[in-house]
C-alpha cells in the first residue's frame, strides 16, 4: 500500500482492503452468506451452485473485504490451495444440519490447517455454523466439538451460529473478523 493510500486509511477516507477465502463443503451456504453481506442493491436473487470460484466484495464499518468464494464441490476443492497465500482471513462455513457430512467437513478443515501456506500463519478463521433454522441442525457448540475446534491453538478463531437466508448471525461474525484483523494482521 502506497503512502497516500495509507494516509487515506489513517484519516478514515478509505477503507483498508483485506482478502478473505470463503471455504467449506458445497451446499453449506457460502455463496448465500457472502451475498447477504453485500449491499442490498448488489445482492443476487438467485444463488446458483458456484463453478470454480467467484470474487465478491463487501464492506464493514472500517474494512473492505474481497472474498474468494470457492466452490466446495469435490472436484474443485484442490483449487482452494492456490489461493491460500493471498488470503488474510478465512471464513469456513458448515451446514449444521448435515450430520452425515460433518466428518468430511472436518477432514477438509484438517487438510486446510495442515497446509504449508496456512499451518504457520496466525490467520484468523471465522466459522459459521450455518442453517441453524433447520430442524436437524445441531448447536454451534456441538459443531465446534465435532470439528475439534478447541485444538486450534495458534490461530484466532470464532464460531457463530447463522441463518444465511434471514441474515441472522452474520453481522456478529463480521464484527469479530474486523476486530481481529485490525488487532493482528493489519495492526491498525
Ligand atoms: N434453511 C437454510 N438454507 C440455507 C441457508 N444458507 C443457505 N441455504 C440454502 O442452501 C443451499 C446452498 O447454498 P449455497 O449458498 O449455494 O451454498 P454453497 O455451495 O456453500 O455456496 C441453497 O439452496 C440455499 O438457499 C440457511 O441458513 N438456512
Ligand atoms: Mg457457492
Amino acid at each position: 500500500m502506497g503512502l497516500l493510500d495509507r494516509l487515506s486509511v489513517l484519516l478514515g477516507l478509505k477503507k483498508k482492503e483485506v482478502h478473505v477465502l470463503c471455504l467449506g463443503l458445497d451446499n453449506s451456504g457460502k455463496t448465500t452468506i457472502i451475498n447477504k453481506l453485500k449491499p442490498s442493491n448488489a445482492q443476487s436473487q438467485n444463488i446458483l451452485p458456484t463453478i470454480g470460484f467467484s470474487i465478491e466484495k463487501f464492506k464493514s464499518s472500517s474494512l473492505s473485504f474481497t472474498v474468494f468464494d470457492m466452490s466446495g464441490q469435490g472436484r474443485y476443492r484442490n483449487l482452494w490451495e492456490h489461493y491460500y497465500k493471498e488470503g488474510q482471513a478465512i471464513i469456513f462455513v458448515i451446514d449444521s444440519s448435515d450430520r452425515l457430512r460433518m466428518v468430511v467437513a472436518k477432514e477438509e478443515l484438517d487438510t486446510l490447517l495442515n497446509h504449508p501456506d496456512i499451518k504457520h500463519r496466525r490467520i484468523p478463521i471465522l466459522f459459521f455454523a450455518n442453517k441453524m433454522d433447520l430442524r436437524d441442525a445441531v448447536t454451534s457448540v456441538k459443531v465446534s466439538q465435532l470439528l475439534c475446534l478447541e485444538n486450534i491453538k495458534d490461530k484466532p478463531w470464532h464460531i457463530c451460529a447463522s441463518d444465511a437466508i434471514k441474515g441472522e448471525g452474520l453481522q456478529e461474525g463480521v464484527d469479530w473478523l474486523q476486530g481481529t484483523l485490525q488487532n493482528t494482521v493489519l495492526k491498525i
